[in-house]
């Protein structure tokens, strides 16, 4: 038998030592594990949290076991660079934050021992990541494990493998799975019993390896977030040496034209992202944290989870299995392609591939995400993803090969070509652009290349939950915006069931210490809901209304846009019910009938309370008509709202600011205004205007950007964009 003794108590955590024999002096802070030295400084901004290398320090007494029993020890998340040493000799270096890894100690254990472990999470330019949106938490953050095995024993060591994988391949017409269960031993054996379903095999082992195949009838697949069926695979020895791992059987298939196909019937996947952290935690999360993470996936009835960008634990890959969601798992080869990384997406995309085969939750392995975003198309960031590519389909022949592209990637670029399917993280109508342009893009995107799938592997807009706006706009924080924004992409993917996955970005706000804004320090906010999960936004219940299909439920926005200036207020309902009637104090005021939005005009004029009733759910809010705006709902830093843009005050046959750069530049004279203005405003900011000479897909998004966007996004102030806007209100469209 083997034994796994947990090894998360009784460490010293010392921040600053200078080598091993001062750490292993053991002068620290008592800790236990899972532990990370940025819970705090990761997550309270000004990109300085400690990064640099930390030592954890365990004694032990030599462990109970049979003299030729072998000892390992298993770390199942050290980020981001571990050295190990056992009674003062370096025993493993391992490379990549988010993976397990293993180390045999069975020859190097003395009565008493030292464990010191330097982990080291400070900038570098060969282990991934190193640019990116979200703070790299350094910490021994996830299990450590003693694991005493017998001297032969099912593989421990490569690549912090389980030593068996299954694949299970469904025939849906015949109601079958032929399920492959393969195992690798180490040491001296002859046989080993599979056991599936109840059956047993004896399979011998050739050069370590032994494989069976079994066939199950009537097979019940898992089918997605309805009916989640897992089967177990066991493997013994005659030794008692066991290992056993859950599988699924279930086929997919995606339609270019139609979308994704789960056992032959199409299931449309969509959902969020996921990091792991959580507030004051950092990413040294229990198995709490994770259930409760999957408790909100459920309640706002996702179908797939994109667990970005790097590995995530085990226990979460388990949930997903658990609760039938479709992951698309991927490796932190992230923003900035490192010409000396290459060895480590690799090592990082075998761990990552050969630790979570078994999962049937995941579908697809993310080679890169928004790798162009800092990086040129060139002969070596093509050749890696090749490589990437080549990698996952040798280790791996049934899954599908992604990439999640930056806006401004050509689709022409060659770099598509390369996974087996393809993605864009878009972010129109939040950091530049328009809403519709996201229409627009995978509209053309579809056409040109009806042949190649594509999805929305990210989207959002942050929302800091204070922040309330009677007209939301682009960049105000406000929940009211993420709203808005949100339920134009719902409609958009709505329409566009070929997408073959879409996944909001994100749906919970997490640590990026190097972010400053909308009234918070250190956090992205475009989760759909806080940092400590306490605060679920508006939008969440968006699509909650759209996708949960299991508890009813409605939900009134604006619960805390309680101050209004407005004679007559928008009062909006989510809900996944189709009759929705809103009570004000106590009288009926309309009832609707529609779907998933539900919008109605309430005059008020003192403190009202409104209720929502479907059917047997209602929901409540207090609004109050107050005469001067709420300032704590405006975050500061916005410039204050004026209304030069408003319509009716623009003559519509003359050009303005609210039109698209492209329809501006098609006119002589207001084409050479806006080059002139452009020409001065790229000899301020050279590099970036380069960037946008250079490339012309994105000239044609901006060219389909309205001018007012653009200018607010390069930072003008209103006394210019009032300016430009008086000089194009005095040139004639016709001219
Ligand atoms: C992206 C990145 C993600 C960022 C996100 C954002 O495209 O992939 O890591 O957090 O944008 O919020 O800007």
């Amino acid at each position: 038998m083997r034994n796994i003794v947990s090894f998360n108590d009784n460490w010293k955590f010392i921040k600053n030592a200078a080598d091993e024999v001062e750490a292993a002096k053991g002068e620290g802070e008592s800790i236990a594990l899972p532990h990370t030295w940025n819970a705090v400084d990761g997550q309270d901004g000004g990109n300085d949290y400690h990064r640099g290398t930390c030592w954890y320090v365990k004694k032990f007494a030599k462990p109970e076991k049979n003299e030729t029993d072998k000892a390992y020890l298993e770390f199942c998340g050290a980020a981001m660079t571990a050295e190990i040493y056992l009674n003062g000799e370096k025993i493993s270096r391992h490379e990549g934050g988010y993976s397990t890894f293993r180390v045999e100690i069975t020859e190097r254990l003395e009565e008493e021992n030292t464990l010191v472990v330097s982990v080291d999470n400070s900038n570098n330019t060969t282990v991934y990541p190193q640019t990116a949106d979200f703070t790299f938490y350094g910490g021994l953050y996830r299990d450590v494990n003693l694991i005493i095995v017998p001297e032969t024993h099912f593989e421990l060591a490569y690549c912090g493998s389980q030593g068996i994988k299954v694949t299970p391949v469904v025939n849906l017409e015949e109601k079958k799975a032929v399920v492959t269960v393969e195992a690798w031993v180490c040491g001296d054996a002859d046989m080993v019993t599979f056991e599936v379903n109840q059956e047993k095999i004896n399979a011998s082992l050739e050069d370590g390896r032994a494989k069976a195949e079994f066939v199950i009838e009537n097979v019940h697949l898992w089918d997605g977030v309805d009916d989640p069926y897992l089967y177990t695979a066991k493997a013994f020895m005659e030794n008692g040496d066991i290992v056993s791992t859950r599988f699924g059987c279930r086929k997919y298939y995606i339609d270019p034209q139609k979308g994704f196909f789960l056992n032959g019937h199409p299931y449309l996947l969509r959902g969020v992202s996921r990091h792991q952290d959580f507030k004051g935690v950092g990413n040294a999360l229990t198995i709490e944290h994770h259930k409760k993470d999957m408790e909100i996936i459920k309640e706002i009835g996702a179908t797939t989870l994109r667990l970005a960008h790097y590995q995530h634990a085990q226990e979460f890959y388990d949930l997903c299995d658990e609760n039938g969601l479709i992951v698309w798992a991927e490796i932190p080869y992230i923003t900035m392609h490192m010409k000396n990384g290459r060895a480590n997406t690799l090592s990082q995309m075998e761990e990552l591939v050969v630790q979570n085969y078994n999962h049937p939750s995941i579908i697809c392995w993310g080679l890169s995400n928004e790798i162009t975003a800092a990086s040129a198309v060139d002969d070596d960031l093509l050749e890696n993803h090749r490589l990437l590519n080549n990698l996952c389909h040798r280790l791996d022949s049934t899954r599908l090969t992604t990439m999640a592209n930056v806006f401004m990637l050509e689709t022409d670029s060659p770099i598509l070509e390369i996974p087996d399917i393809n993605s864009y993280n878009l972010y129109f109508g939040w950091y530049l652009g328009e809403l519709e342009q996201n229409d627009e893009f995978f509209d053309e995107y579809h056409e040109k290349y009806p042949d190649r799938v594509i999805g929305f592997s990210e989207y959002g807009a942050d929302a800091n939950p204070q922040y309330q706006a009677a007209v939301p706009e682009k960049g105000d924080y406000t929940e009211s915006y993420q709203a808005v924004y949100h339920e134009h992409i719902l409609q958009m993917i709505e329409k566009r069931p070929w997408l073959w996955a879409t996944h909001v970005w994100n749906l919970f706000d997490f640590a990026a210490d190097g972010r400053d804004e909308g009234g918070k320090h250190g956090e992205n906010q475009k989760g759909l809901v806080t940092i400590d999960r306490k605060t679920k936004k508006d939008a969440f219940y968006l699509y909650k209304a759209a996708w949960n299909k299991k508890e009813p439920f409605v939900h009134l926005c604006g619960k805390r846009y309680v101050d209004r200036t407005e004679d007559v207020t928008e009062v909006k309902v989510y809900s996944n019910q189709s009759k929705i009637t809103l009570v004000v104090d106590g009288k009926e005021f309309e009832t609707q009938t529609g779907k998933t939005i539900f919008k109605f005009n309430v005059p008020i004029s003192g403190e009202h309370k409104i209720t929502a009733i479907a059917d047997s759910c209602t929901d409540s809010i207090t609004v109050k008509k107050v005469e001067e705006e709420n300032q704590d709902y405006i975050f500061i830093k916005r410039s204050p709202v004026t209304n030069w843009f408003d319509a009716d005050e623009l003559d519509p046959e003359c050009f303005s600011i609210n039109d698209k750069l492209a329809e501006i530049k098609a006119n002589p004279k207001a084409g050479a205004i806006i080059d002139e203005m452009m020409a001065k405003g790229a000899s301020d900011r050279g590099d970036v205007a380069d960037a946008v000479k250079d490339n012309p897909g994105l000239q044609r998004m901006m060219g389909r950007m309205t001018l007012i966007s653009l200018l607010k996004q390069s930072g003008a102030d209103d006394e210019s964009i009032k300016q430009v806007n008086r000089i194009l209100q005095g040139i004639k469209k016709e001219n």
